[in-house]
C-alpha cells in the first residue's frame, strides 16, 4: 500500500469528523492539529504543512456552504483539494507522437529506481499498444547491463546495449539509431546516474541530451528521501525546460509524503510513481485521485451523492438528551429509521472510506420488526415511551394485549432499547467527553 501511514493517519482524523455531530471552531483545530501531526510524521516540510492546515482552517467553517452539501462534505471536500492542489493539481501524461520515435531519458543518482523504472514504463506502454524499446546507456555500473536486458526480456520489449562501450553518449546515440531502425515509439533511455551529488548529476545529463535531444527527461527520485528529494528536483527543474518526474519506493515508506510534496512544491510535473518492486508497480500521477486515495475515499462524487440522498439534519435537540442518559423508545425508533434510510450501511460507510462497523443486531434489525415496534409502541402510554425502564411484566402483558402482540416481542424491543441505549454510553465515553454523533455516521446525533 503506498504511503499507508500517511494515509491511515489522515483517515483517522476525518473519522473523528465524522464522529463528531456539533461541528464547531473547536473540533476543525483538532482536524488541523491531527493533520499537522500525520504529515510532519511523513516527513513533510513544515512550511508546507502550516501552509495546509491554514487553508483547512481558513475554509472548513466558511460561511457560504454551497447549496445541499452538509458541513461535513464540505470539510472532507476542503481537506481534500487543499491535499491535491499541494500535491500539483492536475495530471500531466506522458506526451507520446504515434508513429515517431520518441526519446524519453531517464536521469537519476545510483539507487533511485532508473533501471526498474524503465523495466516498469516499458511494459506500462507495450500493454497499451505503443511500441516500446530500451537502451542501456549505463556504462559503469557493473551489472547495469545484465539487469536492463533482462527486465526487457521478462516483458518482450527490444532491448539495445553494448558492453564493450564505455562512452555513455556513445551508447545513447549507437541505441537510438538502432531503436529507430526497428520502428519503435517509445525509446526508454536508461543512464547510469553514477553521481551521489546533483551538479554531476546534471552536468552528465547534459552531455547525453545534446547528443540525443530527448524529448523528454525523467527525472527519477528515491521517496524515500523524504523531502530531500526536494533539493534534486529543483536542481533538475533549473536544469532543464523539458524535464519531469517520477518519484519510486513510495510502498512502504514513511517519508513518502515528504518526498511527493517536495518534489511537487518545485513545479516540476510529477508524472509516475514507483509502488514497489515488481514489473507493474508503477502508476500514473493523479494528484486529485491520490490525495482522495490518502484520506480512504477513492470517490469523492459517489461520497457526496450518498451523503446528499440520505440527507440527515443534526437533532440537536436529541443530543442532548442523549447526553443527559435520556434514551425513550421514540428516539430509538428515529435512529433506527435514520439508518435504514442511509440504504445498505456497508455501502456508505465503505465509500466514507471508513471501517465502522455496526454490531451486527442492529444493521441485521428488519423492516418487520420495525413495523412491529411501532404497533407495539403505540399502546405505550407517553410515560412508557419516555422511560421504558419502568415497563415490568404486568406493563409487557397489557401492551401486548393491546397491540395484538405477544409478550416475547415486546420484551424483544425492550432489549433492543437496552443494547442500543448501553451502545451509546459506550460511545460517549470513548469519545472524552465531546458532544458527537455515531462513529462514521454522519449526522447520526448521539447515537
Ligand atoms: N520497494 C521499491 N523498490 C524499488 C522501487 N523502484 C526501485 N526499487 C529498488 O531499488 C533498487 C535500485 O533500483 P535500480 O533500478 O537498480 O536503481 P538505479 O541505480 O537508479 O538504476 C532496486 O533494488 C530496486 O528493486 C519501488 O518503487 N519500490
Ligand atoms: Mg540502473
Amino acid at each position: 500500500m503506498v504511503l499507508e501511514g500517511l494515509g491511515k493517519a489522515l483517515n483517522s482524523a476525518l473519522k473523528k469528523l465524522f464522529g463528531a455531530s456539533i461541528i464547531d471552531e473547536e473540533l476543525v483545530k483538532e482536524l488541523a492539529k491531527d493533520i499537522q501531526r500525520a504529515l510532519l510524521v511523513a516527513d513533510v516540510d513544515v512550511t508546507l504543512v502550516m501552509a495546509i492546515t491554514k487553508r483547512v482552517e481558513e475554509q472548513a467553517l466558511d460561511e457560504s456552504l454551497p447549496r445541499g452539501i452538509s458541513r461535513r462534505e464540505h470539510i472532507v471536500k476542503v481537506v481534500w483539494d487543499t491535499l491535491a492542489f499541494y500535491l500539483g493539481e492536475k495530471t500531466v501524461p506522458l506526451t507520446i507522437n504515434p508513429g515517431k520515435p520518441n526519446l524519453v531519458m531517464m536521469v537519476g543518482i545510483q539507487g533511485s529506481g532508473k533501471t526498474t523504472t524503465v523495466g516498469k514504463l516499458a511494459r506500462y506502454f507495450q500493454k497499451r499498444g505503443i511500441k516500446t524499446g530500451v537502451i542501456c546507456a549505463d556504462n559503469f555500473r557493473p551489472g547495469a547491463y545484465s539487469q536492463l536486458k533482462q527486465l526487457a526480456e521478462r516483458s518482450n520489449v527490444p532491448f539495445w546495449g553494448d558492453e564493450e562501450e564505455k562512452d555513455a553518449v556513445k551508447l545513447a546515440k549507437k541505441g537510438y539509431d538502432e531503436m529507430r531502425k526497428r520502428g519503435v515509439e517509445l525509446i526508454l533511455l536508461d543512464t547510469s546516474g553514477r553521481h551521489r551529488e546533483e551538479t554531476g548529476l546534471i552536468k552528465e545529463m547534459r552531455d547525453i541530451s545534446k547528443a540525443v535531444k530527448p524529448q523528454e527527461i525523467v527525472l527519477v527520485v528515491d521517496g524515500t528521501l523524504g523531502q530531500q528529494a526536494g533539493v534534486q528536483a529543483e536542481a533538475f527543474r533549473d536544469a532543464t525546460a523539458i524535464g519531469s518526474i517520477i518519484v519510486t519506493k513510495l510502498d512502504g515508506s514513511a517519508k513518502g509524503g515528504g518526498a511527493l510534496s517536495a518534489v511537487a512544491a518545485t513545479g516540476a510535473p510529477i508524472k509516475f510513481l514507483g509502488t514497489g518492486e515488481g514489473m507493474d508497480a508503477v502508476e500514473p500521477f493523479n494528484p486529485t485521485k491520490f490525495a482522495g486515495r490518502l484520506l480512504g475515499m477513492s470517490d469523492i462524487k459517489g461520497l457526496i451523492e450518498k451523503v446528499r440522498e440520505a440527507q440527515i439534519e443534526v437533532d440537536e435537540d436529541a443530543t442532548m438528551r442523549f447526553m443527559k442518559g435520556q434514551f425513550s423508545l421514540n428516539d430509538m425508533m428515529a435512529q433506527l429509521k435514520q439508518l435504514k434510510k442511509m440504504g445498505p450501511i456497508g455501502k456508505v460507510m465503505e465509500m466514507l472510506g471508513l471501517q465502522y462497523k455496526l454490531p451486527d443486531d442492529i444493521a441485521q434489525i428488519q423492516e418487520e420488526n420495525m413495523k412491529k415496534w411501532e404497533v407495539i409502541m403505540s399502546s405505550m402510554t407517553k410515560n412508557e415511551l419516555d422511560n421504558p425502564r419502568i415497563i415490568k411484566s404486568s406493563r409487557i402483558q397489557r401492551i401486548a394485549r393491546g397491540s395484538g402482540t405477544d409478550t416475547r416481542d415486546v420484551r424483544e424491543l425492550l432489549k433492543q432499547h437496552q443494547q442500543m441505549q448501553k451502545m451509546i454510553k459506550q460511545m460517549g465515553r470513548s469519545r472524552r467527553g465531546r458532544r458527537g454523533g455515531m462513529p462514521g455516521i454522519p449526522g447520526l446525533p448521539g447515537m
